[in-house]
């Protein structure tokens, strides 16, 4: 079959659909690191994973309304200067099952893990345009490009059997501080089959369905690329749009990711002198009352840092601040000097569970965004960005 070879996976993850593989890591696996282990970073695909069996035969060609075309091999990229920018990815669809409980979406049911906290190696796509005679901060060439789009190697069904493509614009694709990749290393090592090798792009601060794997061609266009997954898909509605009366053309492609958290798991206290192990908290979960530690993870598109994440346990009626962090436990610092500005925070708390307590997260970004309370209120038909107040219910406590 086309998914016969497959690169192998760790058999902890929780697996959403086999082929295309989709796959997230268990709601435990997730926040118990500040940066995502390779094996537990949840895999987006929508066909099946292209091989390069050849490097030296590899190369990215860069062409359309610019004066000059080349192709780019692995040692030409290499040979750019290096960076590595520490950037959370996260699907559109992470959190999907929950919207799905209001009333039914299409795609692929995410629990709250479609998302990942890594270190990106490669050159800076900025440096890259530079080489076909693009200069830093343009938005437009002089053939009146204003869009790069990437084109991968793999082969889609949304696609009718061609490749997964996405564009950003030129401005953001020239700005060398918006960091946008060619990487080809993933936490220090070479980037695996399952998240581009040997090549992907990576957009910090967008929904990951721009951070296009398995790199084959740039193409400089004047519109925003027309394909499937930028036209027809990962566009945001309101809740009155269903599927007979969707009109596409009505909406922008989504880019930005907005403010977003989860509960992750808690820590009791049963003896002040030795911790418990984690557990894992579900949606609706039974836990005794007492002292708990509660953690989970915050992140906003756009560079927009976390400013502040409230943590309630009856039910968003009176909250507390949680303590938030980056890297190995240092204390956040919000003037964004030590922060990683695409990347998570994660928090925590100490917090007293009455009984029958309800417990929940919001996160508030630089720009004030806060998280919408209510699923129902952000319902649309793809079941995208459900960034609602995670609800964590505690039963039966005594
Ligand atoms: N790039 C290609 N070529 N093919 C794909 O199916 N999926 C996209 C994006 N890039 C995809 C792709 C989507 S929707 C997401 S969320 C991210 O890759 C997932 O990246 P990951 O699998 O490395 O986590
Ligand atoms: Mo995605």
């Amino acid at each position: 079959s086309d998914y016969a070879e497959e690169p192998p996976r760790h058999p902890a993850l929780r697996i959403n659909s086999k082929e295309p593989f989709n796959a997230e890591p268990h709601r435990s696996a997730l926040v118990s690191s500040y940066i995502t282990p390779v094996d537990f970073f949840y895999k987006r695909n929508h066909g099946p994973i292209p091989k390069v069996d050849d490097i030296s035969r590899y190369s990215v060609s860069i062409s359309g309304l610019v004066n000059k075309h080349i192709q780019l091999s692995m040692d030409d990229i290499r040979m750019l200067p290096k960076y590595n920018v520490t950037a959370t990815l996260q699907c559109a669809g992470n959190k999907r099952t929950a919207m799905s409980k209001v009333r039914k979406v299409r795609g692929v049911g995410w629990d709250v893990s479609a998302l990942g906290n890594a270190t990106w190696g490669g050159a800076k796509l900025s440096d890259v345009l530079e080489l076909v005679g693009i200069h830093k901060l343009s938005s437009v060439t002089s053939l009146g490009g204003k869009h790069v789009e990437f084109v991968s190697v793999d082969r889609c069904k949304e696609e009718k059997g061609g490749p997964y493509k996405a564009s950003i614009p030129l401005k953001q694709a020239t700005d060398p501080d918006a960091d946008v990749l060619l990487a080809y290393e993933m936490n220090g090592e070479t980037i695996n089959r399952d998240h581009g090798y040997p090549l992907r792009v990576v957009v910090p601060g967008v929904i990951g369905a721009r951070s296009v794997k398995w790199l084959d061609s740039i193409n400089i266009i004047k519109e925003e690329c027309q394909g499937f997954f930028m036209q027809k898909d990962y566009k945001m509605f309101p809740p009155t749009v269903d599927w007979d009366n969707i009109n596409w053309s009505t909406r922008r492609p989504q880019m930005d990711f907005p403010v977003q958290s989860s509960l992750f798991y808690l820590n009791f206290f049963l003896d002040l002198t030795k911790q418990s192990a984690i557990c894992t908290l579900e949606d609706v979960d039974v836990i005794k009352e007492g002292k708990a530690r509660i953690a989970g993870y915050a992140v906003s598109g756009g560079g927009r840092g976390i400013e502040r994440v409230d943590i309630s346990v009856d039910g968003g009626k009176t909250w507390v601040e949680a303590h938030r962090y980056q890297k190995s436990n240092v204390p956040y610092v919000s003037d964004g000097a030590q922060s990683d500005k695409w990347a998570w925070v994660l928090f925590e708390a100490t917090l007293d569970i009455p009984p029958n307590a309800e417990i929940v997260a919001k996160a508030v970004d630089s720009a004030a965004n806060i998280q919408p309370e209510k699923v129902e209120d952000i319902w649309n038909l793809r079941g995208i960005l459900n960034t609602s107040w995670h609800r964590i219910k505690i039963q039966n406590t005594s």
